[in-house]
């Protein structure tokens, strides 16, 4: 068995694990499975050679005994099928623990991402000022949501599943903005999942990775 996964040749964050390839480390971690990590330039992601595993030119890819897969979540979801670890038996369960993966990455990581266009993307906009607040209510309002559904579970249904392995690290994006943190209950929901061993050895990794 042989695994590949592309990630930045070295990530513009300096090793901080915002790069998507961590979400897959950390699966990675999570499952026991050993993987190799090759290393993309920016100049090599448009080149023919990584466009044919990624159309948009991005990492992360990952290449499981050939099989080749990109998007972050399709490659968890993938690896979560077909190895125990990731995903509760019981079907019901195990289609809630998917769903919640979904939620992850269409419901909230698009309002996060937000915040990151306005922030530096669009910071020298004339309109981005008045922007900005827009987003931040937006983000809060689905952050008062998880709220009200995580109640006082350490995790999103029952045990930690592959769903909160991918909210986990869509939230992460946002501690450097201070929103995760007017919300005690999600930063302790961030927190339990970056406690695990798994995401402790895939986060060292990724910053050995980068020179962080
Ligand atoms: N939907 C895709 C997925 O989930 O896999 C999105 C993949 C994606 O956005 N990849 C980014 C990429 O390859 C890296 S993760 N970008 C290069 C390009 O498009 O040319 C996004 C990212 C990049 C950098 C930081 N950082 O330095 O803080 C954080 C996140």
């Amino acid at each position: 068995m042989s695994i590949t996964l592309t990630a930045f040749e070295r990530s513009p964050d300096g090793g901080k694990g915002l790069a998507r390839d961590t979400r897959v480390r950390w699966a990675l971690e999570e499952l026991g499975l050993p993987y190799d990590v090759q290393g993309v330039s920016f100049e090599a992601l448009k080149a023919p050679e990584h466009l044919a595993r990624n159309p948009f030119g991005q990492i992360p890819t990952l290449d499981d005994d050939g099989l080749v897969l990109f998007e972050s979540g399709a490659i968890v979801l993938h690896l979560a099928q077909h190895h125990p670890g990731l995903l509760p038996a019981d079907a019901g369960a195990r289609a809630r623990a998917v769903a919640w993966m979904f939620a992850a990455l269409s419901s909230v990581e698009p309002v996060i991402l937000e915040l990151v266009t306005v922030r530096i993307l669009e910071r020298d906009r004339p309109w981005s000022a008045e922007r900005l607040p827009l987003v931040q209510e937006r983000i809060r309002a689905r952050l008062v949501q998880l709220v009200a559904r995580l109640g006082k579970s350490d995790w999103l249904d029952g045990a930690f599943s592959a769903g909160d392995l991918m909210m986990v690290s869509v939230l992460l994006r946002l501690r450097p903005s201070g929103l995760l943190d007017e919300f005690a209950s999600l930063a302790a929901y961030v927190a339990r999942g970056e406690a695990r061993p798994a995401y402790r050895r895939a986060f060292e990794a990724q910053r050995v990775f980068n020179g962080g």
